[in-house]
């Protein structure tokens, strides 16, 4: 059985997304596990919201410990995109833009101090914005706590100031990741040009550049990541399960419910990896990104 949500949920999981801080996150859980599915198919998301809230806990009584400083960055979200670039190039601009909530943008340089998160919706996925504080000539000596949440990204936005040098910015933030071997291709990451004025001469290699209303296509299509609705007599769950690219009817199966694999007997399939719309496949048919799929049991 598909774990199909209410809508109460999808508004629940909405606010606990956008929940700041670990404290307000901790209240939107809870109330996210008060209204999640009781049947029997969504005992695995009861079973991740749980162990979800397990470590919001423990992380603010770490947090309290250490006097309250350091909140660790909780991976939410179908992907994640962390935005880099030197001061003033308009990271926050470009999250405040993706996300439709407020940043704090200012004239002067290292507004932001620490790390900002907010969720960007793209089509029916969340993806999280991670702005880090700005990048300088000795960043990561100084920053060593942010390298694993940029090296974790699923994709890595770098804005840079198309006013300005932007080959002599972008050699700089090469620079400063290699410090920390994370290296920049155009597999993991993308140029957003702010104040872009006229058509640049400088030519930066290995990398693409984006317009804006790409970039979070562009960030989930090169995640590691597909997303699969699953099909109920005829109703199509509006929450997608996310899965590895690549992964199979059986991979899909397994996470909808365990017991479901015992009693398997095929999946009829919709979507760019189906010959034909509702194609009748058996466990190893590999998912395509945006498919739906139906389990039939035996
Ligand atoms: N003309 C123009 N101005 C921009 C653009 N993006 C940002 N700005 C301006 O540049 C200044 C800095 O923008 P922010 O978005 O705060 O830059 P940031 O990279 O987050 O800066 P720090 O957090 O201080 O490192 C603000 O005055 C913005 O209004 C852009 O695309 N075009
Ligand atoms: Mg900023």
């Amino acid at each position: 059985m598909p774990t199909n949500v209410s809508y109460e949920y999808i508004n629940a999981e909405r606010d606990y997304l956008n929940a700041k801080t670990s404290a307000e996150k901790i209240i939107a859980l809870q109330k996210l596990i008060s209204v999640a599915p009781s049947h029997k198919g969504a005992e695995n998301l009861r079973a991740q919201l749980k162990k979800r809230l397990a470590i919001l806990k423990k992380d603010v009584l770490a947090a309290k410990k250490s006097g309250g400083k350091t909140e660790t960055i909780i991976r939410e979200g179908a992907a994640q995109a962390a935005i880099i670039g030197l001061p003033n190039s308009g990271k926050s601009t470009l999250l405040q833009e993706l996300s439709g909530d407020k940043v704090k943008i200012a004239e002067y340089e290292f507004t932001t101090t620490k790390p900002e998160i907010r969720m960007m919706r793209f089509e029916n996925i969340w993806l999280q914005g991670i702005e880090l504080p700005a990048i300088y000539n000795g960043f990561i000596e100084t920053n060593r706590q942010f390298t694993a949440t940029i090296r974790q990204a699923d994709f890595i936005l770098i804005t840079l100031d198309g006013s300005k040098d932007p080959q002599s910015d972008f050699d700089l933030i090469v620079r400063e990741m290699k410090k920390a071997n994370i290296s920049l291709d155009a597999n993991n990451s993308a140029i957003i040009y702010t104040r872009q004025v006229t058509k640049l001469k400088t030519k930066i290699p290995q990398l693409f550049y984006l317009d804006i209303e790409k970039i979070l296509a562009t960030v989930w299509s090169h995640s590691d990541k597909i997303r699969v609705q699953t099909k109920t007599r005829g109703k199509v769950a509006p929450k997608p399960i996310i899965l590895k690219k690549g992964s199979d009817i059986k991979a899909l199966t397994e996470r909808v419910h365990r017991d479901l694999l015992v009693n398997f007997k095929h999946a009829k399939v919709w979507g760019l990896s189906a010959k034909f719309a509702g194609a009748q496949v058996g466990m190893n048919h590999i998912l395509a990104d945006s498919d739906v799929v139906e389990i039939f049991t035996k």
